[in-house]
């Protein structure tokens, strides 16, 4: 009987045993479900980026690499076979690439929509002022038609970026909507999606 009494005993002591380590188990997977939930929105994100034109999305043109640092946020452009000199760089409003009609014309990447404007500012300005927040630096391409020049947003964080997009301008951008609109950039040349 003392034996019979004995080996349920030592099966119960072995069945908490294992309860326990799998309770613990359970919680350190709680615990890492909770640790990557904090960190669900990454400090680092990449963009591929495509050229545009009116009848839709082309080949792919490289990357731009995006990064949350202690001064803003910083985008890494890694870009091939774009022309050479200064782009408007911006953030737009839409996760969207696709060209769109307007008065009767197909325009390139228009579903882009507009700058981002979380702040509702109404206009184009520079990087660091109190314009549209998707106002980049411009982007610089050289005589080869690569662009690896990192640029600084200091008033943008990785985690404003979802669903939104990332749009490469055909001309360049003096950071005012005088004397022409958005900067002067003019046509979007390529594009990615966030
Ligand atoms: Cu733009
Ligand atoms: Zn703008």
């Amino acid at each position: 009987m003392i034996g019979r009494a004995r080996i349920p005993r030592t099966r119960v002591a072995g069945s908490v045993g294992r309860s326990r380590a799998g309770a613990l188990r359970a919680l350190a997977m709680v615990l890492g479900a909770v640790a990557l939930a904090a960190s669900a929105e990454p400090a680092t994100r990449t963009v591929l980026v495509h050229l545009v034109d009116a009848s839709g999305t082309g080949r792919p043109i490289g990357h731009v690499i995006v990064r949350d640092t202690a001064h803003g946020l910083v985008l890494e452009p890694a870009l091939a076979g774009l022309t050479p000199g200064l782009h408007g760089f911006h953030v737009h409003q839409n996760p969207s690439c696709e060209p769109a009609e307007r008065s009767g014309t197909m325009v390139p990447a228009l579903a882009a929509g507009g700058h981002f404007d979380p702040d509702g500012a109404g206009r184009h300005g520079t990087p660091w002022g109190d314009g549209h927040r998707g106002d980049l630096p411009p982007l610089f391409v050289d005589s080869n038609g690569h662009a690896a020049q990192p640029v600084l947003a200091p008033r943008l964080r990785v985690a404003d970026l979802a669903g939104r997009s990332l749009v490469i301008h055909g001309g360049g951008d003096n950071h005012a909507d005088r004397p022409a609109p958005l900067g002067g950039g003019g046509a979007r040349v390529a594009c990615g999606i966030f």
